[in-house]
């Protein structure tokens, strides 16, 4: 492969030494940027910006253009794959993303199918190809999808939850209902996730958002054992490399021993958990992305910078850190400070790696 030219963010994925530490964030093409405001009132809706290659792409570099990033990460959702499951997928304004159908019942497990990635999510994989194609080789592309658990909490519950009722209910009263469809989910990520690597993807990052509001003996049995499986069934390489994998449970900071035997390159960390001791826990067997609160972006620039320089301290010296938001940048932060946050980041990271 024409390695990228920039190519901290791999490297650091495979633990080799940087110059400075990479600097992503998730949710880094939104609505915080007026550009990404204007993109999607040109597309019609959200889904209309995702399905259509061309703005799909213009989006995704948007961030790129403001600011010093190590990497992209491909527009899209993960919604799209219950949305190829039938389940009508829509956002309604100012709200957030609701289900025309939801699933309940074992029989509602039964109907759905598990999508033709290649042709039913065909918009995913030409807009991994096109932003390959107009990043030009610049920073490498991340795809990703969500975790089984979490596209299940929104199939049950038929969209956002705060209280995660209906997936909770069918959890402890029908769990062979919920393997049922995590089953069927895993098969599906494993073959999305595959479509996009062969599209171009040069790395691959696991949502698990939802994974933390379940108890320990839950988060092995009901999330972690299937993205087990999505990793079992992943064939990770493209132009002769092996594409790195990142996986990230929002609130997962106890069970990190777990995650780092799931065979995942890298560990996404939320703010809740104090990086260098993250780092003492998992040893040298991943690599550590994140962790520092998006409500920091809010703050000065000398707070930013600041808390960017505690948890350099925090990481220390050496390999294997990938900076990150704990979670999605918001949409009510002023984008200057973004670009705080990033600068800080080379700027003070540069002692670390002499
Ligand atoms: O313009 C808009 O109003 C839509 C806002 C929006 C955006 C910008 C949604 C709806 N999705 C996205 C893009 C998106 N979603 C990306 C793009 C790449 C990036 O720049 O990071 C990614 C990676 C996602 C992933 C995603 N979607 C997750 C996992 C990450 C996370 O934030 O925890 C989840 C849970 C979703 C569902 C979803 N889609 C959109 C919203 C508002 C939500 C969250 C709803 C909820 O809180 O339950």
């Amino acid at each position: 492969m024409t390695a990228p030219t920039n190519d901290r963010f791999l490297r650091a994925l495979r633990r080799q030494p940087v110059d400075v530490t990479p600097v992503w964030m998730m949710r880094q093409a939104g609505r915080y940027l007026p550009e990404y405001r204007a993109s999607r009132t040109k597309a019609g809706s959200f889904m209309d910006l995702c399905m259509n290659p061309d703005l799909a792409c213009e989006v995704t570099l948007q961030p790129l253009e403001r600011y010093p990033l190590d990497a992209a990460i491909l527009f899209s959702d993960i919604l799209t794959i219950p949305d190829a499951m039938g389940l009508g997928l829509h956002f309604e304004t100012g709200e957030g993303p609701r289900f025309r159908k939801v699933v309940r019942e074992a029989s509602d497990v039964a109907a759905l199918p598990v999508p033709k990635v290649e042709s039913d999510l065909s918009y995913v994989m030409q807009a991994v190809k096109t932003i390959r194609r107009e990043l030009n080789g610049r920073v490498p592309l991340i795809g990703f999808s969500g975790s089984p658990y979490t596209l299940a909490t929104y199939m049950v519950e038929g969209g956002s939850s705060k209280d995660f009722r209906q997936i909770k209910r069918m959890l402890y009263s029908t769990p062979d209902v919920l393997h049922a469809l995590l089953e069927k989910l895993a098969l599906s990520v494993a073959d999305y996730l595959n479509a996009q690597i062969q599209a171009g993807a040069q790395a691959v990052q696991i949502f698990d958002t939802w994974g933390g509001s379940l108890t320990p003996s839950g988060y092995q049995e009901f999330s972690l054992s299937y993205m087990k499986k999505v990793i079992a069934g992943l064939q990770p390489d493209l132009e002769g490399q092996k594409v790195p994998l990142i996986v990230f449970t929002k609130n997962g900071g106890q069970w990190l021993e777990s995650m780092a035997n799931t065979g995942a390159d890298a560990l996404g960390l939320d703010w809740t958990t104090d990086i260098g001791q993250a780092r003492k826990r998992v040893g040298d067997r991943v690599a550590l992305q994140g962790n520092m609160d998006p409500s920091v972006l809010y703050a000065s620039p000398e707070a930013i910078r600041k808390e960017v320089g505690r948890i350099l301290e925090s990481y220390g010296p050496g390999n294997g850190h990938i900076f990150n938001l704990g979670h999605g940048i918001t949409p009510q932060v002023d984008p200057k400070n973004a670009g705080v946050f990033i600068e800080a980041v080379h700027e003070l990271s540069e002692k670390y790696h002499q």
